[in-house]
């Protein structure tokens, strides 16, 4: 029974159905299955094939965004629902943003839910984002992971400036730095005081994983 509604869950995912997400998310909950379960059994396993099928060029960017709001659907109706206990469940905490001058939101869109769904509890600051604002972040939330949403060479350069403001701040050594976008590589993150890069959601999972020791 459980087993069923959770691959409908998945299935209304991967057919970018989000009125379907929302309704069986709502009915698993009535029929007793936890936020946890139906987030990482339904809903995140709708999400990991419809990146399987963008790897492989089935599905193309619009169908993916269609797949998040199918996601958040779903997602939305289950999270006032989690208990603490269950919150702690999460893989690691991450910071992320879009870096200083760069407007490009949509990258940073489509990676949060595949984040999300692989079981990183996201926390988003936006496009654009001053130094001071991760600083900020960084002190409040306290996550394992920073985020950098990089879409420009130009933009992708202030990230030594990110970083510099991050370990002024005493802050660097205590978060891992992974940037994103199409223009980045990991050598020149690296050399730029980052971690990592990565220009696919779902290859950075792996990274993620690694960078915060849970591989
Ligand atoms: C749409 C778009 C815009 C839209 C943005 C709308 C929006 N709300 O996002 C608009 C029209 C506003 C725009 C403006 C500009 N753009 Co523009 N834009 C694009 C375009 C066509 C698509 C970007 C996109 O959405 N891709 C789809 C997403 C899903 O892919 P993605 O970003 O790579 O994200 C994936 C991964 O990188 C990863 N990921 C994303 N974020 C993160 C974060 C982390 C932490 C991790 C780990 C992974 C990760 O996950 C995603 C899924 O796999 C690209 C061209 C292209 N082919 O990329 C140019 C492009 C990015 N833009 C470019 C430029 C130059 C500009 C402008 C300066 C143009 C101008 N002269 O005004 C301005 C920027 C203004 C500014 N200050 O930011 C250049 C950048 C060139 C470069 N290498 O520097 C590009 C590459 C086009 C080009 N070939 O010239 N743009």
């Amino acid at each position: 029974m459980a087993e069923d509604i959770l691959r409908q869950i998945a299935q209304a995912v991967i057919d970018l159905n989000a009125a379907e997400a929302e309704r069986l998310s709502r009915a698993a909950l009535d029929a007793g299955i936890s936020p946890y379960r139906i987030i990482a059994d339904g809903l995140s396993q709708g999400m990991k094939r419809i990146g399987e099928c963008f790897k492989c060029a089935e599905v193309f960017i619009p169908e993916v965004l269609v797949a998040c709001d199918a996601y958040y659907a779903g997602l939305n109706a289950v999270k006032p629902h989690m208990a603490s206990a269950e919150r702690s469940q999460y893989l690691a905490k991450m910071v992320i943003g879009t870096i200083y001058g760069d407007i490009h939101t949509v990258g940073k869109d489509v990676a949060i839910p595949v984040f999300e769904a692989a079981g990183f509890d996201v926390i988003d600051l936006g496009s654009a984002v001053p130094d001071e604002k991760f600083v900020e972040a960084v002190r409040q939330h306290k996550p394992q992971l920073v985020g950098l949403g990089t879409y420009m060479t130009s933009t992708f350069m202030h990230t030594r400036e990110t970083v510099k403001a991050l370990q002024e701040a005493g802050l660097r050594d205590s978060v891992k730095i992974i940037c994103g976008g199409p223009s980045v590589d990991p050598e020149t993150a690296r050399k730029m005081g980052a971690d990592d890069a990565s220009d696919n959601a779902w290859d950075a999972v792996e990274k993620m994983k690694r960078l915060v020791g849970v591989a």
